[in-house]
């Protein structure tokens, strides 16, 4: 039976954390033998809000060699940069044209996003991208007629706003697009901030304590679990609401042992934060040793850029195909091909 296609990337905001490996990362590499899996470092939306070319250019080369050091198969999986395949943005903006300012204003993440901005300088210095990332989002989706897109909470918006653009330019111009579902994998957890657990653990976070990046020096990781914000009660159960810190810590070491949540309190039953963090310091360290043992053997080889030129050939004669069917029925073509 043919594989379904599933697709989705990481941004290049910073470097990716281990928030990004257990909410999509591991589930990609456990994905790759029941899907397509096409997965892209999105570094054009990491140009979202203003980076400098260093970073940037560090971002990409680290996202993309972890990719791999985490276990995506470039023999199962189309890994590419986005920027390498151009027909994203020429779709991004064919879809711009096709979309309304109250769309994009609505979305969520914007609001919150530009906020903190426009407290700050005022609305002129919200950049643009900030407010049209969502249809360079559907662009990279709808290239590809994936079956399923997986997605968390935040970007739901984002995956409604593909539908309808899918949607539209097919009633419009004619079919040309299928519309993705959403995919919401067995195993989803939210890493939240070790600092601050009410918030998602980010990898554009100010604090760098705030966050663990999968290539921190292990030493320094074991100090920010030994730092993470719990509370004073001295009792290990996993409670969300009244517990955020502790149920971070809990949820670490489920997803990362890959045991049932209510195993993990048996065993933590009657022990103190101390052996807690001890504990999900250890697995976090068993991981990232493994990963970084892979990515310093990977650095110094060919075969990254090798896998990542075969992705974007893959990738470009999908999106080619799928880009000349655009310009067809939309009549940008000047002559039909
Ligand atoms: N804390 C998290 N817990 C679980 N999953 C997470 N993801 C991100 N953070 C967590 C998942 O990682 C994938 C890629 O996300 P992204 O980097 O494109 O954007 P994001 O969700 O905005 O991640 P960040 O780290 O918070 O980025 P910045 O700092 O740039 O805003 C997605 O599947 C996401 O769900």
């Amino acid at each position: 039976m043919e594989k379904k296609r599933m697709l989705s990337g990481i941004t290049t905001t910073g470097q990716m954390t281990l928030g990004n490996y257990i909410g999509a990362m591991k589930n990609f590499v456990s994905m790759q033998d029941e899907f397509e899996m096409f997965v892209f470092v999105a570094n054009l939306h990491g140009i979202t809000t203003p980076i400098g070319k260093e970073d940037l250019r560090r971002n990409i080369k680290n996202m993309v060699t972890l990719y791999f050091a985490c276990g995506l198969d470039p023999k199962k999986s189309t890994v590419f940069v986005q920027s390498e395949v151009l027909e994203h943005t020429l779709l991004a903006w064919v879809l711009t044209c096709n979309t309304t300012l109250g769309e994009l204003q609505r979305m969520t993440q914007f609001k919150d996003k530009s906020v903190k901005m426009k407290s700050e300088n005022g609305t002129e210095f919200i950049p643009t991208g900030l407010l049209t990332y969502p249809v360079l989002m559907a662009a990279d989706i709808l290239l590809y007629d994936p079956a399923f897109v997986p997605v968390g909470k935040d970007q739901k918006q984002h995956i409604e706003l593909t539908r309808n653009l899918a949607e539209r330019m097919n009633n419009k111009f004619g079919e040309m697009f299928s519309t993705p579902e959403e995919f919401t994998p067995k195993v989803g957890s939210k890493i939240m901030d070790l600092q601050d657990p009410s918030k998602k653990m980010s990898k554009s976070a100010e604090n760098p304590k705030s966050f663990i990046a999968l290539l921190d020096d292990v030493n320094e990781v074991k100090k920010k679990i030994k730092s993470a914000v719990t509370d004073s009660e001295n009792i290990i159960k996993y409670d969300p609401e009244n517990k955020p810190g502790v149920s971070n810590l809990l949820t670490i070491y489920s997803a990362l042992k890959e045991v049932e949540m209510n195993e993990v309190e048996k065993h933590f039953e009657g022990k103190d934060y101390g052996v807690l963090k001890e504990e999900v310091s250890e697995v976090v360290v068993a991981l990232l040793t493994d990963i970084q043992t892979r990515y310093n053997q990977l650095l110094g080889s060919d075969e990254v850029d090798n896998w990542l030129n075969e992705g974007a050939e893959k990738a470009r004669k999908i999106a080619r195909k799928k880009m000349t069917k655009v310009l067809n029925l939309t009549g940008l073509n000047y002559k039909r091909k």
